[in-house]
C-alpha cells in the first residue's frame, strides 16, 4: 500500500454516486443506497502520517471508527453537516462536511473542528444540533459527558450528560458559551427553537436522572430561559411524553430543531423501546401549534424511520437516530445514523409530511383498538376495491 493508492481510494469513495434505494417504499420517505459518511469518508491526512520518515510502514496513527449523529443545515443552496466523528480511542470530534446535492459527494474541510474548550470541559462532545436562531446566530448544541468528581473508581463507566452551547456565523470559527443549566440531574438530546418564545430563548430538553436511563424523566420537556450566555432555564413542561407499549416507551427526545410549516411545528424525535436485544431507536413524527409550541397537534402512531437492510448492524445495534435536518425550499433531507456507525439521508418534503403526520392514525394504544383501526382501513379499501373493480381481497369483484 502507498499513500497514493489510499487517496484514490478514499477518493473513490467520497465521489461514489449514491443511487435511489428502488427496493424501498413508504410514500413518505426516500431511501439512498450508501451511507451519506462513514469514518472511511474521514480524509486520508486525518489518520495517517504521510512523512515516510517518521512512517516508514504506512501504519494508520489515528484511526477513525466512525460518522454519525450530524447537525444539518442548507445555506444557500449548499449542504453542510457536522457529525459525530469517532477516533478508534472513542473520543468524538465534531469536522465539517459539505455537498451541493445533500445526498453524495460529501467532502471534509480540510481540519477537524475544534470548539472552544472550557475549564472544567467534558471527556466527550458529540450530537450536535446546528440551529439558525432568528436572533442572527447557528447555535450548536451538544451533548457534554464528564465523569463526576465523585465517581466511584471501581465503576469506570459513571458519568453525567449535560448540554454545551456553541455559536458561529460562518460553522468554522465558533463562540462558546457556557452549558446549559436547567432543573434536572442530567439532559441530553437538548434542542434549540429555532424562534424567540414569549420574547425568551425556548428549548427542548430531555430531562434525565442517570447518564443513560431517563428513570424519573418523563419524555421530551420544553423550557424558556432569558438569555443564551448564560442559558439558564426555568420549569420543564413535558410536552411529548414516554408512554408504556410504544416506540417511545423508555426514551422520548428531540431530534434536530422543528421545521416551521403552515400547519404548525414539524418536529423528526427518537423514540427508544426495550425488547429482549436491548434498546431499539426509531425516528418518529409529530407537529406543534405554531403558536403554542408546547402543544401537540398532530402524531401519528409508530416510527417513520426504523433500521432497514444492513442498517441494524454496527457498534450499537438497533439505532437509528437522528438529529440533523436541512430543509430547502419544500424539500427535507432527515441525516440519520445506524448503529451509531454511519450516517444516512432520507428525502421527502414538508407537504408529504405534513399529510403523514395529519392523516396517518394516532397509536390507538392496545391491541383491540389497533385492530380495529386496521379493519377500518381494510373496509374501506374493500368497497373502494369493490366499486372501482380493483384486485383487492378475497371478496373484491374479479373473484365473485
Ligand atoms: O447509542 C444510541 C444513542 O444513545 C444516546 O441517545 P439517548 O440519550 O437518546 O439514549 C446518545 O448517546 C446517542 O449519541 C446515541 O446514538
Amino acid at each position: 500500500m502507498n499513500v497514493e493508492t489510499l487517496c484514490q481510494r478514499h477518493e473513490a469513495l467520497i465521489t461514489r454516486p449514491n443511487p435511489v434505494d428502488e427496493d424501498f417504499y413508504n410514500g413518505v420517505i426516500t431511501r439512498y443506497r450508501h451511507p451519506v459518511l462513514t469514518g472511511e469518508h474521514a480524509p486520508v491526512y486525518w489518520k495517517y502520517d504521510l512523512d515516510p520518515k517518521s512512517n516508514p510502514r504506512l501504519i494508520e496513527r489515528l484511526g477513525v471508527n466512525a460518522a454519525m449523529n450530524s447537525g444539518a443545515i442548507c445555506l444557500d443552496g449548499k449542504f453542510y453537516l457536522v457529525p459525530r466523528m469517532e477516533g478508534n480511542d472513542r473520543k468524538s470530534f465534531f469536522a465539517l462536511a459539505e455537498s451541493d446535492n445533500g445526498i453524495d459527494n460529501f467532502r471534509f474541510h480540510d481540519r477537524p473542528l475544534l470548539i472552544p474548550e472550557l475549564p472544567d470541559d467534558g471527556t466527550n462532545l458529540y450530537d450536535m444540533r446546528l440551529v439558525q436562531h432568528e436572533d442572527g446566530w447557528i447555535y450548536g448544541i451538544f451533548c457534554v459527558e464528564r465523569r463526576p468528581v465523585d465517581a466511584p473508581a471501581h465503576d469506570q463507566s459513571v458519568a453525567e450528560a449535560q448540554c454545551g452551547i456553541a455559536r458561529t456565523k460562518d460553522l468554522k470559527t465558533w463562540e462558546r458559551l457556557p452549558d446549559f443549566k436547567s432543573p434536572s440531574p442530567q439532559q441530553r438530546n437538548v434542542v434549540l427553537h429555532p424562534e424567540f418564545v414569549d420574547g425568551k430563548y425556548a428549548w427542548y430538553t430531555r430531562p434525565q436522572d442517570g447518564f443513560i436511563s431517563a428513570g424519573s424523566g418523563g419524555g421530551m420537556g420544553f423550557a424558556l430561559s432569558d438569555s443564551v450566555d448564560p442559558a439558564v432555564c426555568g420549569e420543564e413542561q413535558i410536552i411529548n411524553k414516554r408512554v408504556y407499549h410504544t416506540i417511545k416507551e423508555v426514551k422520548n427526545g428531540a431530534g434536530d430543531a422543528p421545521i416551521k410549516t403552515p400547519k404548525g411545528w414539524l418536529h423528526v424525535a427518537h423514540g427508544v423501546r426495550a425488547c429482549a436485544s436491548g434498546l431499539r431507536y426509531v425516528l418518529y413524527v409529530f407537529v406543534t401549534d405554531l403558536d403554542d409550541p408546547t402543544k401537540v397537534v398532530a402524531e401519528p402512531g409508530g416510527y417513520l424511520i426504523a433500521p432497514y437492510k444492513d442498517e441494524y448492524v454496527g457498534d450499537v445495534m438497533n439505532v437509528i437516530f437522528g438529529n440533523g435536518i436541512a430543509v430547502r425550499g419544500e424539500e427535507v433531507f432527515i441525516y440519520y445514523a445506524a448503529c451509531d456507525t454511519r450516517l444516512h439521508v432520507a428525502t421527502t418534503d414538508i407537504p408529504t409530511l405534513l399529510d403523514y403526520a395529519f392523516n396517518n392514525p394516532p397509536d390507538a394504544g392496545a391491541t383491540g383498538p389497533c385492530t380495529r383501526q386496521r379493519i377500518e382501513l381494510v373496509e374501506k379499501n374493500l368497497a373502494h376495491a369493490k366499486a372501482n373493480g380493483l384486485q383487492v381481497g378475497q371478496e373484491s369483484t374479479w373473484r365473485s
